[in-house]
């Protein structure tokens, strides 16, 4: 891809994430600083930095002043955790070229992954907390505009602590048939979780069918349903009430990878109040404990307002919300495979009156069950025994794999304190999405 720009002119740019994996995306341009704009379309104060690391589900706008020699310039995008050096090494480059100038700026197949980057300030790090200027975090950048009072005393103050969990859940682990520890430690599939709750889908839709939704299953981290062997899997629905302000602090324990959820709110906004990390891991009741001392600090002077942010491994993200919109609103982790298997949960704001009636003949949904097929069980177990036994080979890789370290996607997770499970490193990243698209919106600004 190439972008044309005009010496001694302003060109904005906007890069839209749509990463489904985990799998920030670091961008830059050769000899030229980025200077942003907007973030999840909120206009912000303006910082200049040397490169912006974006997120599954965040935007940015930003922009370059083409004030360097005329000339072909690399456009990078570093792949990080998933993406990076240990596993897949992924960039991508496109090209920015000052009108009047063919070619390109230097032979492709010279570009690796560590020259896919620019060295200097840069802006939304990954898993650091406001720290010493060398670098920015989304809480340290300033909106333009006050997205009103925010700072009195929340309505509702919800803990959300998440981290990868050894559940036998429903969807990967049969308890009965392939326990967690049952099989081999690259096989077993941790589940991210809210809370300790995966999300289900209630059933039926809550918005246009409320007389058949079975409001009786719905659950939140003190009312948990639906549990089997210590998982629970129900609809994570928090009730509040329309203009209130609602103030979530999410924790990332960090035990289990060194991973990153940029969580993801619909139907809102929210300021970003306050951002910190502890460690490579921490616990909920450490980040209470400081809530307590009252050592959460929390920035009311134009904070960023966003939809989408990042949550530092090992530590928190403060948010606060005006909910202004009522409805039933999913608030999730922006990763695929996460929200997928119930890393997710819906706030409702207000109240059935506040929420227009659907058209006339709008369409219907609801649980569908298939028939279970009769000799499942049966056919299950001979198709184990057969593999055991050598007369069926079976690959899981879907794909093949270029990582230049075979094996898990993910770093080694570290040990939760006195378990005595031991922990396993996580699955094969089948293939890799690293998906930025850059576009130019305004030529010149
Ligand atoms: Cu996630």
């Amino acid at each position: 891809m190439v972008i044309f720009i005009l010496q001694g002119y302003r060109h904005r740019l906007r890069a839209v994430s749509n990463s489904i994996q985990n799998c920030p995306i670091i961008i830059s341009v050769d000899n030229h600083t980025l200077i942003p704009i907007t973030t999840d379309g909120m206009p912000i104060q303006p910082v200049e930095v040397d490169s912006l690391t974006i997120y599954g589900g965040e935007r940015w706008d930003f922009v370059v002043n083409a004030s360097e020699e005329i000339g072909t310039y690399w456009i990078k995008f570093q792949g990080l955790l998933d993406c990076d050096d240990r596993f897949k090494s992924a960039y991508q480059v496109a090209v920015m070229r000052y009108e009047g100038v063919t070619g390109y700026p230097s032979d492709l197949d010279e570009m690796t992954y560590d020259s896919s980057s620019r060295e200097g300030m840069n802006l939304n790090t990954l898993n650091q907390a406001p720290g010493d200027g060398t670098f920015l975090t989304a809480a340290d950048i300033r909106s333009i505009h006050q997205d009103g009072d925010i700072s009195r005393t929340p309505d509702y103050k919800f803990w959300m602590d998440f981290d990868f969990k050894d559940k036998d859940n429903e969807l990967f682990h049969n308890k009965e048939l392939y326990p967690f520890y049952s099989i081999k430690k690259n096989r077993q599939v941790y589940i991210p979780q809210i809370n300790e709750i995966s999300m289900r889908l209630p059933n039926a839709p809550p918005l246009s069918q409320p007389e058949d939704v079975d409001y009786s299953t719905f659950c939140n981290g003190t009312d948990k349903k639906n549990c089997t062997n210590g998982f629970c899997y129900c609809p994570h629905v928090l009730n509040v009430e329309k203009d209130s302000l609602v103030e979530l602090i999410l924790v990332d324990e960090g035990y289990v990878y060194w991973a990153n959820h940029p969580f993801h709110i619909h139907g809102h906004t929210f300021s970003v109040i306050g951002m910190g990390r502890l460690g490579e891991n921490t616990t909920l009741e450490k980040i209470q404990e400081l809530d307590e001392a009252g050592l959460l600090e929390r920035n009311f002077d134009h904070p960023p307002i966003k939809d989408t942010v990042t949550v530092p491994d090992g530590g928190y993200t403060i948010i606060r919300f005006i909910a202004k919109n009522p409805g039933y609103w999913l608030f999730h982790c922006h990763l695929t495979f996460h929200v997928e298997v119930g890393m997710g949960l819906v706030f409702h704001v207000g109240d059935q009156s506040m929420i227009p009636k659907v058209p006339k003949d709008f369409p219907r949904c609801g649980h569908w069950t298939p028939e279970p097929e009769p000799d499942f069980r049966e056919n299950l177990l001979q198709f184990l025994k057969d593999q055991d036994e050598g007369k069926i080979s079976v690959n899981f890789d879907l794909l093949p794999s270029n990582a230049k370290q075979p094996g898990p996607s993910y770093s080694t997770p570290t040990r939760r304190p006195h378990s005595n499970k031991q922990s396993s490193q996580g699955r094969n990243v089948a293939s890799l999405t690293l998906i930025a698209i850059v576009a130019v919106l305004l030529t010149l600004v």
